[in-house]
């Protein structure tokens, strides 16, 4: 039996989708009455504290997001693998945001939507795509997606992970060793790393001091669209306000929903999207964690499980 257990998206309508792509298998919601000994699979976003409890056949959790950070820090956690979401449409959706992001502020937009504002004719041209630098930190399936996109385009393009990765066209640095280095050359950075401790609050002051400044007119970029707890909004705010900074677009914050009286929602140059780069889709996702759970009933391993060691 799968048990859906959804928080703040339509488990109705996912519960309808699954059922009707498993059927016969038994598909139940967490309002349904069912014995939780029954239960092989959980389908889960944002479970609740109790949303675990009893359920001692637990052959896999099945996450309907991409990133499992709050996931891995729910108390009740069972010990069966997760399954986080991998999917091409997600990604597509992911690398629609992302190219968006680069392209606005590589053509400067933030400088020529403020002299448009002062009727000021001032005629400046940006670099050539190939002479801006994209730094992309976290090169898993998002990351090589969006380099993927960005190529084609003409940027200068490189990337940083934990281990090494070698794509055509792409600088690789990896580690902490090679962070100052992958900073130093990069004008615009993209966040796609997932949260663990070692990535927690990483969009920092020191990290944006090393950025290249010499290359973007308005100064450096960050681009967010991996977790809020990536970013320390305070450094954020003076770094747009001192010019450490020439623009930022975040996508995700340490608070969701941002507060009404954070300072972010009022800075010129700060481009603010709900957390909405990309959203599970539900064809997609019916798609994906069944096929999963048929080959999994049939003896088959399971995909893209997270280690919960390295927290991603
Ligand atoms: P993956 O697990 O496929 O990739 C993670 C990448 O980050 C890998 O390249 C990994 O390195 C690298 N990495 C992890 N830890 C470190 C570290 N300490 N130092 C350097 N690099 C590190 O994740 P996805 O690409 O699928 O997703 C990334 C994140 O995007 C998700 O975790 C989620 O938080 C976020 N997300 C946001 C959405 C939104 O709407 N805003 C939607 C979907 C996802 P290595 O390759 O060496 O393992
Ligand atoms: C995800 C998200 O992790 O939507 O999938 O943030």
């Amino acid at each position: 039996m799968l048990l859906l257990h959804l928080s703040d998206v339509d488990e109705a309508s996912w519960a309808k989708a699954f059922a009707e792509a498993l059927a016969p298998y038994p598909v139940v919601r967490q309002t349904d009455t069912f014995d939780p000994g029954d239960i092989r699979y959980i389908f889960v976003w944002k479970p609740k504290a109790d949303a675990f409890d009893g359920l001692d056949n637990l052959k896999a959790v099945l996450s309907l997001g991409a990133g499992v950070d709050a996931l891995l820090k729910h108390p009740r956690l069972p010990d069966a693998p997760i399954v986080r979401f991998v999917d091409a449409d997600l990604s597509q959706r992911m690398s629609d945001y992302v190219v968006a992001q680069v392209t606005m502020h590589h053509r400067q937009f933030t400088r020529f939507q403020a002299d448009q504002k002062a009727h000021r004719w001032s005629q400046y041209y940006p670099p050539a795509a190939g002479e801006t630098t994209v730094g992309i930190m976290g090169m898993g399936v998002l990351g090589q997606d969006a380099v993927s996109r960005l190529r084609p385009l003409g940027f200068d393009l490189r990337s940083w992970s934990r281990t090494p990765k070698q794509m055509d066209g792409v600088e690789g640095f990896a580690g902490d060793a090679q962070f100052e280095a992958f900073l130093a050359g990069t004008d615009i950075l993209v966040n796609l790393l997932p949260l663990t401790p070692e990535t927690t609050g990483i969009l920092n002051r020191d990290t944006f001091a090393r950025l290249r400044r010499d290359r973007l007119a308005g100064g450096p970029v960050i681009i967010n669209a991996a977790r809020g707890g990536h970013q320390k909004e305070a450094d954020i705010v003076a770094a747009l306000a001192d010019g450490t900074l020439g623009a930022a677009s975040l996508d995700v914050f340490e608070v969701e929903p941002l507060p009404s009286d954070s300072p972010l929602w009022d800075i010129e140059n700060c481009y603010i999207t709900p957390h909405i780069a990309a959203i599970s889709d539900e064809q997609s996702g019916v798609r994906y964690f069944s096929r999963i759970l048929i080959d999994h009933e049939a003896g088959k391993p399971l995909p893209n499980v997270v280690d919960r060691q390295r927290g991603y």
